[in-house]
C-alpha cells in the first residue's frame, strides 16, 4: 500500500500537486507564513505508519505524529473502516436532547482508561473547544454549588489551550495574545523553565515546589473566595516541552485543595501516552478536577475533543434542583459527538488498549532520549528536555529575527525527507510510537546534520 502510493506519487513528482496559484491563496493556512508556503509549497497527499507521503513522491518522516496527534501510525484500518460505515449508516445524529449509542460507547470507553473517578465525558470539537468548555465548566460549577462569586482563573506563562476566547486569554504565548486587544482577565503563574534545568534528561530536579508556591500569592490577591480553577498542561508541548520540575504538580495540588479551587489538566498533548504513561495524571500521581482532551482521542483521524469531570463535578450539575427539562449545563457544539469521530474514538481506544500504546511509548522512550540527548555540544543548541517521546531542541536565533533559525532548520530537513515542527527558538520532537529504533536514529543525524548547517 505505502509502497504503491510512492510509486503514484513518483508518477506525477509535482511539489505543487497541479494547483495554481489561485488555488493557493485560497485556502488561508493556519498558523503559517502563507507567502512562503505559495512561493515553496509543502503538500501532503499521503500518510501510512511513521510517514507521510509528499506531493512531490518522496517519503518523509513524521516527526511529530502530524500535530501530536497521530501517536499510534497513520492509516490505521479500523480507525477508517468505522468512519466509513458509520458516515453509511448514521452520517449525524443531534447530542442536544437526543442521542446515538456509539456516543455512550465512546464515553465508557474513555473513562476506563482515565485515571481516578474522571467519569463522565463531556465532547467537544477539538482542544480549543475543551480549553473554553472546561473553564465554562468550572464557573459553572461553583455556581452550582452556590459560590457564583468563585469565576478568578489561573494559567501559567508559555501554556497553550488552544485559539478560542478564553483558552486564549488564559494561555501563556504572548505571540498568540498580542494582536487580539482586551480578553478574559485571568492571571498567570510563572512558567517553569529554570537555566539550571538545562539538558536535564526527562523530569527536572530544581525549583519545583519554590514555583509551585507562587500560586499561594496568585491566589492570596484575588482571595480564595473568588478564585475558581488553576489550569496548567502537566506538560507544555507547544510551548516548547516545558517540564514541571519535581514535586511541582503535587504541590499545586495541595495548593488547590487547601483553598478549595479546581485543578484542571490539559491533556490534549500528553494524554493517551505521548509521556510513557496513560495520562500526565497517571505519571506525576495527581488527580485533577477536570481533564481535557483531544488529538489521540481519535489518533488524529477525526475533530474531536473532550473534557473529563470527576464525580464531584458532575454530581454538582446533577444535583441542582431543576425541573426534568432543565438543562444542567447550558453548553455544546452542533458536532458534539459527531458520529464519525465517535467510530474513529471507539477505533482509537481500541488500538490504545488493544496495542498497549502508552506501554510502548515507554519503552521506546529511553532510546530516544539518549539519541535526542547525543545532539548536545552541536552549534547553535542551548538545551534539549524530553519527557517520554516528546522533546524539544533550543536552537536560539540570529539576533533581532525571532523564529528565523527553527524556520531554516525545519525547511532544509524537509528536502532532506524529514517533517519537523518548530515554534519559536526551538524544534520539537514528538514521533508516533509505532516507530522503530533505526527511524529515531535516522531523525537525529538529519537533525546532527541540519542544525549545525544553518546561520
Ligand atoms: N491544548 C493543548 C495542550 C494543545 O497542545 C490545544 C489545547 C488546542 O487544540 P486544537 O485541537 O484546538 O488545536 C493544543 C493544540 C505544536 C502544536 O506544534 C500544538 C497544538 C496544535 C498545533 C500545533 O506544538 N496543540
Amino acid at each position: 500500500m505505502a509502497a504503491q502510493i510512492a510509486q503514484l506519487q513518483q508518477a506525477s513528482a509535482d511539489p505543487t500537486a497541479g494547483l495554481s496559484p489561485q488555488a493557493l491563496a485560497s485556502f488561508w493556512m493556519p498558523f503559517t507564513g502563507n507567502r512562503d508556503f505559495q512561493q515553496n509549497p509543502r503538500l501532503i497527499t499521503g500518510a501510512e505508519g511513521a510517514y507521510y507521503f509528499s506531493a512531490d513522491g518522496r517519503k518523509i518522516y513524521d516527526s511529530l505524529s502530524g500535530l501530536w496527534c497521530s501517536s499510534f501510525g497513520h492509516g490505521r484500518k479500523t480507525i477508517a473502516e468505522a468512519i466509513a460505515r458509520a458516515a453509511k449508516d448514521l452520517d449525524f445524529a443531534p447530542s442536544f436532547q437526543f442521542g446515538h449509542p456509539m456516543a455512550f460507547e465512546l464515553a465508557q470507553k474513555v473513562a476506563a482508561v482515565l485515571p481516578g473517578d474522571l467519569n463522565h465525558v463531556f465532547f467537544t470539537t477539538s482542544g480549543s473547544g475543551s480549553a473554553d468548555t472546561a473553564l465554562k465548566m468550572a464557573r459553572a460549577y461553583w455556581r452550582a454549588k452556590g459560590q457564583p462569586q468563585k469565576l478568578a482563573l489561573i494559567g501559567r506563562m508559555k501554556a497553550y489551550h488552544g485559539v478560542n476566547g478564553l483558552g486564549t486569554s488564559i494561555g501563556g504565548i504572548g505571540g498568540n495574545r498580542k494582536t487580539f486587544g482586551p480578553l478574559v482577565d485571568v492571571d498567570h503563574l510563572p512558567h517553569t523553565l529554570l537555566p539550571e534545568n538545562a539538558f536535564s534528561r526527562g523530569v527536572p530536579e530544581h525549583g519545583g515546589i519554590a514555583l509551585a508556591d507562587q500560586l499561594e500569592q496568585i491566589i492570596a490577591l484575588h482571595d480564595a473566595s473568588n478564585v475558581a480553577a488553576v489550569l496548567v498542561e502537566p506538560m507544555s508541548g507547544s510551548g516548547g516541552v516545558v517540564l514541571p520540575p519535581k514535586g511541582y504538580l503535587k504541590r499545586l495540588k495541595e495548593i488547590c485543595d487547601k483553598h478549595n479551587v479546581l485543578l484542571i489538566f490539559d491533556e490534549v498533548l500528553t494524554g493517551f501516552g505521548r509521556l510513557g504513561a496513560p495520562f500526565g495524571a497517571n505519571l506525576f500521581g495527581v488527580q485533577p478536577d477536570i481533564m481535557m482532551l483531544a488529538k489521540g482521542l481519535t489518533n488524529g483521524a477525526a475533530t474531536m475533543g473532550a473534557v473529563a469531570a470527576s464525580d464531584k463535578v458532575y454530581d454538582a450539575f446533577m444535583q441542582q434542583n431543576l425541573p426534568p427539562w432543565s438543562v444542567e449545563f447550558l453548553h455544546g457544539y452542533t458536532y458534539s459527538a459527531h458520529p464519525l469521530a465517535c467510530a474513529a474514538g471507539i477505533a482509537a481506544m481500541d488500538i490504545f488498549v488493544g496495542e498497549k500504546m502508552a506501554e510502548r511509548a515507554a519503552e521506546l522512550a529511553p532510546y530516544f532520549e539518549q539519541q535526542v540527548h547525543n545532539l548536545k555540544g552541536l552549534r547553535h543548541i542551548t538545551d534539549i528536555r524530553n519527557l517520554g517521546m516528546a522533546a524539544a531542541i533550543d536552537v536560539g536565533n540570529p539576533d533581532g529575527k525571532p523564529g528565523q533559525r527553527p524556520w531554516q532548520i525545519s525547511m532544509e530537513c524537509w528536502k532532506r525527507g524529514l517533517y519537523l515542527r518548530y515554534s519559536g527558538d526551538n524544534v520539537q520532537l514528538g514521533p508516533p510510537f509505532i516507530s522503530e529504533k533505526s527511524e529515531i536514529d535516522t531523525l537525529c543525524n538529519i537533525l546532527a546534520d541540519v542544525i549545525p548547517s544553518v546561520e
